[in-house]
């Protein structure tokens, strides 16, 4: 069955996913929903999502909003090669680092609240680059101490927890944060990056990113 990924190329969320499908080596279409024109606040869009954001994923009639839920939809479709340890204990500590990032980092410096903090609140430029760096150190130095001294976020194979670390290390490097206090942090993304599956998801390659 065709698998449809409405994604914009510079969501972080949508990362994740693309992350995921690529590692899983499953072939999708992608359908772009461009943040900065409003399309994901658009009737046909929010039909689909009434949470009107990216991603959003479509399995033949299936439809999956958030990205970890679709991250574990596609575990359990396609569980080969597994992104989540076998391990309970082990699985947990990967589901806890993804939603470190997914749900306590991220969501004080998606687009929505940058803007909120720009426009309602009349935060300047600096202003809003100390919010994002502030939670973005508090975020990394916590993450720096739980990741494994392994080649991937925890072990030698990558899981969930890189396919979420690399799009925030991304996002970070975006908003110019100093990551040298995070070197594990830091040599973890760069391996992740020599894996194929990782390159070819990476933002600027994706069809609706702008060209230079
Ligand atoms: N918890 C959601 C977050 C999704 C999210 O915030 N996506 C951003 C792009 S990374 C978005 O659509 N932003 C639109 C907006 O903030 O208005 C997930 O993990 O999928």
């Amino acid at each position: 069955m065709a698998i449809t990924l409405y994604s914009y190329w510079r969501s972080t969320a949508a990362y994740r996913v693309r992350l995921a499908l690529n590692l899983k080596g499953l072939d999708y279409d992608t359908i772009t929903v461009d943040l900065t024109d409003a399309e994901h606040r658009r009737e046909d869009y929010a039909e689909r999502n009434p949470q009107m954001l990216v991603p959003f994923l479509e399995d033949g009639n299936t439809g999956v909003a958030q990205s970890l839920a679709i991250l574990e939809y596609i575990e359990e479709t396609h569980p080969e090669p597994p992104l989540y340890p076998q391990d309970p204990a082990e699985r947990a500590k990967v589901r806890a680092f993804a939603a470190a990032i997914a749900c306590d980092v991220h969501p004080l410096n998606n687009l929505r609240v940058l803007n909120y903090l720009k426009g309602p609140l009349a935060a300047d430029g600096d202003a809003v680059s100390t919010w994002y760096g502030h939670w973005i150190h508090e975020a990394f130095q916590a993450l720096e101490k739980i990741c494994s001294d392994d080649a991937y976020t925890f072990g030698d194979t990558v899981t969930a927890a890189d396919v979420c670390l690399v799009p925030q290390m991304y996002n970070a490097r975006r908003f110019n944060v100093d990551l040298t206090p995070f070197p594990k942090l830091v040599a973890v993304d760069a391996r992740c990056l020599e894996v194929p599956a990782f390159a070819g998801a990476v933002p600027e390659k994706q069809p609706d990113a702008p060209a230079s």
